[in-house]
């Protein structure tokens, strides 16, 4: 007997066809809005016109006469319950329905509970609002402005708009590094807001039972647990009664991390009505209210050597978070991770001074496919990057090469106090270079200049931080971040795991069995994997950050070898020799003396429930919680190649390719699903994606024929490529790969139009770079900004 061939039967490595498509292609998702209750209720929500606005009366007579309208719930219902505000997962405190003000337009004013939607909507139409406009204030710089209007006049001690001023690294070292530098190379830039918008929108549906006590809620959460404890402590309600699932999702990047107001009113409507409540949010609602990202300004220095060595970097950046300060992040980090950018250079100082200030628009910060702030750090990190190498008159590639953390120098402190554990840089950027024809391209380039024709060349180079924890350095809201799995191997050989992490799209039920298959040798198909349940699920912190693989698969691993040397003393019952003597390969133990006699891992299953050595406890099953040592890092080279038509501005990209170092990949084909998906929306942003206010704070980009999704057809093609580094401290070798191109990719994009106009005098256009945007550029030679117009004259 051999052991068992790990590709055939879906195990690491093996492009696995996903399992959890057999339900969805056939349209036989189960998701919020598929689930249908007994007596179910529905609300909507009235959200305001208005950015910003006193509220002077509510007047809801006519709503509560309609008939089929069972509840309506305005601020001052919510205040008399002492839920009128909610904290944040940020320590700031954002409105469930308003009461004082309103502070941006969509803001939740009033919900209505009906016996269909219908009318429930119609109802809310119904309801008066007596508003008394206040000046609206769209960016930063009006918001910080002397006399600004105080937009959180609610928060005691409040005098300004600022929300946080965070300083970290070494301001005195890098002065001194300025101070030597050769050339000093600054950029301004602005990452504009965004937006996940997923196609399945947020929504829930509470049911309280007055009978059991239990609230179950069905919603779109990528973090059930996180959930289940925020409803503990906000609505003092048992943890043990509280059962939060969340069936399938129709995608999440980051949009189903926050707690959204429409979740805690469909839960107070269902306890206070004894019947179970549905919302579902619209797109409109979804684009204007919930989980914006990015909109981040940024002032960046870097302080070079004539050689092309890096001294030193300053960042200084501005976020504007909106009306509340609602980002998910690490409770120690004021703006997410943002000082992971450089990590994968050699840099020896660096400052970052970050403030955060409140706008009266949608909460912003949210993390859209992106590790807690880590998509700016990047994108900024390399706009930076290669403003400096045209300034210094070097070739780009050749800059980051000179400049890129060497193999041999892991495990390397970034100047910022990350540690960074693997890596083979400047192996990617030339698998990437080769694959491009950098040297050709460039002749080509030089070539068409000479018939007024404009070629450019972009390249990105990162590595992102992925997978929060560690414990010790990462939590939200004191809860340490660490995950978990369950395995229950039943008597057949057929199994059961489940892991607190939540899949939206990402393939989760095809690649948590084939780490354990690869462990155990168990067939994958024989494995079932369930999450998002916390009345089943093992405690977890959920999917974002790519946190997943590096995190609940690694547990994923940890508990299959739990189970293995269970059943290693089954085995060395089963051949009646001592256990030292037993050996393992995948799938079957046996004795080291006589390799031909063995047991396979279902029989030691079996025996698990019917022969099991006297004193052992039966069964065979485990859990296992996964604390890891350090983040992942994963690398990525894109490299974007553009034609720029002078006349119009309009770009096309010619060539992508990009090359990804996320260790040992489980599933190849999911890992290039992911890659595929993160380059499409990174050109998104980077071409298309455009969501922005008016000078009176109305959203403009609320519906897909203004916030465009790009379609296979607008895509353009991508090539793909790897290099595996393993990952030195996760059992599989694996790290994280969900986000690496929507991060890295952007840059790229920018650097390859910014390349077509090297020599114009523009250092800069903000995306979505338009082709008007370009075209200004083309003509001007300035810079050109997206930030939201500042308002001239009062209200
Ligand atoms: N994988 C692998 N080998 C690796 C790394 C990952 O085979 N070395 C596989 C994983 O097992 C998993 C997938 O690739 O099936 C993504 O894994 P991972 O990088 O761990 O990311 P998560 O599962 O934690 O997913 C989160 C990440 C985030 S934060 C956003 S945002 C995003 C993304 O995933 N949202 C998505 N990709 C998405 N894809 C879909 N379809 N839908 C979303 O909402
Ligand atoms: Cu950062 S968006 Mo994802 O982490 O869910």
């Amino acid at each position: 007997m051999t052991a068992v061939d790990e590709v055939k039967i879906g195990g690491m490595g093996a492009s696995r066809r996903r399992v959890e498509d057999n339900r969805f292609i056939r349209g036989k998702g189960n998701y919020v809005d598929d689930i249908v209750l007994p007596g179910m209720l529905h609300m909507e929500i009235l959200r305001s016109p208005l950015a910003h606005a006193r509220i002077k009366s509510i007047d809801a007579s006519k709503a509560w006469a309609m008939p089929g309208v069972r509840l309506v719930l305005t601020g001052e219902t919510m205040a008399a319950r002492n839920l009128a505000w909610m904290p944040t997962l940020s320590y700031d405190t954002q409105a469930v329905l308003a009461t004082d003000k309103v502070r941006f337009q969509g803001q939740e004013v009033a919900c209505v509970i009906a016996d269909d939607p219908y009318i429930a909507k119609d109802a809310c139409e119904a309801i008066f609002v007596d508003y008394e406009p206040l000046p609206p204030i769209v960016n930063p710089m009006q918001s910080l402005a002397d006399g600004a209007p105080l937009i959180r006049d609610d928060k005691e001690n409040q005098s300004d708009n600022v929300i946080y001023d965070w300083e970290v690294g070494d301001r005195e070292g890098t002065d001194r590094a300025f101070a030597q530098a050769d050339l000093v190379s600054k950029i301004e830039l602005h990452y504009p807001r965004s937006h996940p918008s997923p196609i399945e929108c947020c929504g829930s549906i509470a049911d309280f039972n007055r009978s059991t006590s239990k609230l179950t809620v069905y919603m779109t959460t990528q973090a059930p647990h996180i959930i289940r404890a925020a409803v503990a402590l906000v609505a003092e309600l048992p943890e043990q009664m509280i059962r939060i699932v969340s069936p399938d999702i129709g995608g999440g990047f980051g949009n189903k991390v926050p707690v959204y107001p429409g979740y805690v009113a469909s839960i107070l409507a269902s306890i206070l009505l004894e019947r179970p409540v549905k919302w579902i949010e619209d797109r409109t609602g979804n684009l204007i209210s919930t989980g914006f990202a990015r909109d981040i300004y940024l002032h960046g220095e870097l302080a070079l050597r004539k050689d092309g060595r890096i001294l030193g970097v300053r960042m200084k950046a501005t976020a504007d978070h909106g009306a509340f300060f609602s980002d998910a992040q690490p409770s120690k980090f004021k703006i997410g991770l943002m000082h992971s950018a450089f990590a994968c250079y050699d840099i020896p100082n660096a400052h970052l001074l970050a403030r955060g200030v409140y706008t009266n628009k949608a909460p912003g910060g949210v993390a859209y496919r992106c590790s807690f702030r880590v998509t700016e750090a990047m994108f900024f990190q390399e706009r930076m990057v290669q403003a400096a190498a045209d300034d210094l008159g070097m070739d780009q590639a050749e800059f980051r090469r000179v400049n890129f953390v060497r193999d041999d120098d892991f495990p390397h402190r970034t100047p910022w106090g990350f540690l960074t554990d693997s890596g083979q840089y400047s192996k990617c950027l030339d698998v990437g270079l080769e694959a491009i024809g950098y040297q050709d391209f460039l002749k080509e380039k030089e070539e068409a200049a000479k018939r007024g024709r404009l070629l450019g060349i972009g390249i990105s180079t990162m590595t992102e931080p992925l997978g929060a924890g560690n414990s010790r350095e990462y939590d939200i809201l004191g809860i340490k971040m660490f995950d978990s799995a369950e395995l229950k191997i039943h008597m057949t050989g057929k199994a059961l795991l489940r892991t607190g992490a939540k899949s939206q799209g990402q393939g989760h039920e095809t690649t948590w069995a084939q780490i354990v298959a690869h462990e155990l040798g168990l067939p994958a198909e024989d494995i079932l994997v369930e999450e998002g349940d916390t009345d089943t699920a093992p405690f977890g912190m959920g999917t974002y950050a790519s946190r997943s693989t590096p995190v609940a698969g690694a547990a994923v691993a940890m508990v299959s070898r739990k189970i293995r040397a269970k059943a290693r003393k089954i085995a060395a019952h089963l051949l009646e020799i001592s256990e030292e003597d037993v050996e393992w390969e995948l799938g079957r133990f046996y004795v080291r003396s006589q390799p031909e006699r063995g047991v396979t891992i279902q029989e030691c299953a079996m025996a698990a429930y019917s022969n099991m050595p006297d004193g052992m406890e039966p069964g065979l099953e485990n859990v296992a919680y996964y604390d890891p040592p350090n983040l992942t890092w994963p690398f990525a080279c894109y490299i974007v190649t553009v034609e720029v038509d002078p006349e119009t501005g309009v770009w096309d990209v010619l060539r992508l390719v990009a090359v990804d170092d996320c260790g040992v990949r489980i599933n190849p084909m999911i890992v290039e699903g992911q890659i595929m998906g993160g380059l499409t929306e990174a050109y998104a942003m980077a071409n298309m994606q455009f969501i922005t206010f008016d000078e009176y704070g109305n959203c403009i980009g609320s519906n897909f024929t203004d916030y465009l999704l790009p379609t296979a057809w607008e895509t353009p093609g991508f090539e793909l490529h790897e290099v595996v580094t393993p990952c030195p401290h996760h059992p599989i070798g694996a790290k994280g790969i969900g986000e690496c191109a929507a991060v890295g990719g952007p840059a790229a994009f920018v650097n390859a139009v910014m390349d077509a106009l090297k020599g114009t005098g523009t250092r800069n256009i903000d995306m979505p770079l338009f082709p008007d945007r370009v075209y200004e550029a083309l003509q001007t030679g300035a810079d050109v900004s997206g930030a939201p117009p500042v308002r001239i004259g009062e209200a």
